[in-house]
């Protein structure tokens, strides 16, 4: 289809990186090992606050490796041609990115013990960040109003397809040992107590210095100041000048862009949607 997307087993992809042989592989063939952690989310959740967390709680709060290492490369994602091809012949234990649905999800994870943490966020605010992010990127349809991306999001035609979706494949596997599900709403509220909850769940302990660390350079400002992580890397390309990855980095300001009818509706939609899910798997207003 020639929509701007790249279309695999009814998903959209991102026009760039992306090629249906390479889903189809990472799927069928991709070997996911137990020492592997797994970092998990619907786009414009949080995934790159989370991999500057797990990395810096690797490195015991030093900044040298995500000071050094582009994040692409730090925690590369499995269903894209580059990062598929760095993890594939990787030894040792990976940090491993991705947004994918759970039925394309490397089929070897449901036999591993590889470690996985699923970050969630208020869709709301996923919506937003996603209108201005992909409005300045080269590799999806770039809306013309957020009244158009609306549209859009609910129907999920946007990259990696519907939230609604997505999100109820992910929580089916709650509970389970390995599977350790996080929000980006709780991750804001109290930052020091789920930073521990992930050390903890990676078996990593940490000295209150290096915890203090870790929280000091995965810091929005920080964050947003190392072109490691910023996506700096990827303007030109990838990214018009106003692609920003880090944006505002707040809940809730799906409020300063959302019209009464919006929020109405997207109220209504949620509960057809997800009402038969435990409300405390949403932690947010
Ligand atoms: S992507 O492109 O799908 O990988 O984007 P993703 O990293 O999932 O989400 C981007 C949003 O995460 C915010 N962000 C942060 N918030 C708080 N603290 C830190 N350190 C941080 N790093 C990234 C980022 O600002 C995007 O949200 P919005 O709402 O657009 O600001």
């Amino acid at each position: 289809m020639s929509d701007g997307y790249v279309w695999f087993e009814g998903i959209p992809f991102p026009s760039m990186g992306y090629k249906p042989e390479v889903l189809r592989e990472a799927r069928e063939s991709f070997a996911l090992k137990d020492e592997d952690v797994l970092i998990l989310t619907y786009p414009k959740s949080g995934t790159n606050w989370l991999i500057e967390i797990v990395c810096l709680v690797y490195s015991k709060g030093d900044p040298k490796w995500i000071q050094s290492v582009p994040i692409l490369k730090r925690s590369p994602w499995v269903e894209v041609e580059y990062g598929y091809n760095l993890l594939k012949d990787k030894e040792g234990p990976r940090l491993i990115t991705s947004h994918l649905p759970i039925q394309l999800i490397p089929k070897s994870l449901f036999n591993s013990k590889a470690k996985v943490i699923y970050l969630i966020r208020n869709p709301r605010d996923v919506l937003t960040s996603g209108y201005f992010f992909f409005g300045a990127s080269a590799f999806a349809k770039k809306p013309q109003s957020m009244e158009e991306y609306f549209g859009w999001f609910i129907k999920g035609n946007v990259p990696y397809g519907s939230w609604f979706d997505h999100t109820r494949g992910w929580m089916s596997i709650r509970g389970k040992e390995n599977f350790l599900i996080l929000s980006y709403e709780e991750l804001k509220r109290d930052t020091r107590s789920i930073v521990e909850m992930i050390s903890q769940f990676l078996g990593k302990k940490l000295e209150p210095e290096e915890l203090n660390s870790v929280l000091k350079n995965s810091s929005f400002q920080v964050m947003k100041e190392n072109n490691m992580s910023n996506f700096s890397l990827l303007r030109g390309q990838f990214l018009d000048k106003n692609g920003i990855l880090l944006r505002k980095g707040i809940t809730g300001d799906w409020k300063n862009h959302f019209t009464v009818a919006q929020a109405e509706a997207f109220d209504r939609i949620f509960q057809e949607k997800m009402a038969d899910l435990p409300r405390e798997l949403f932690p947010w207003e």
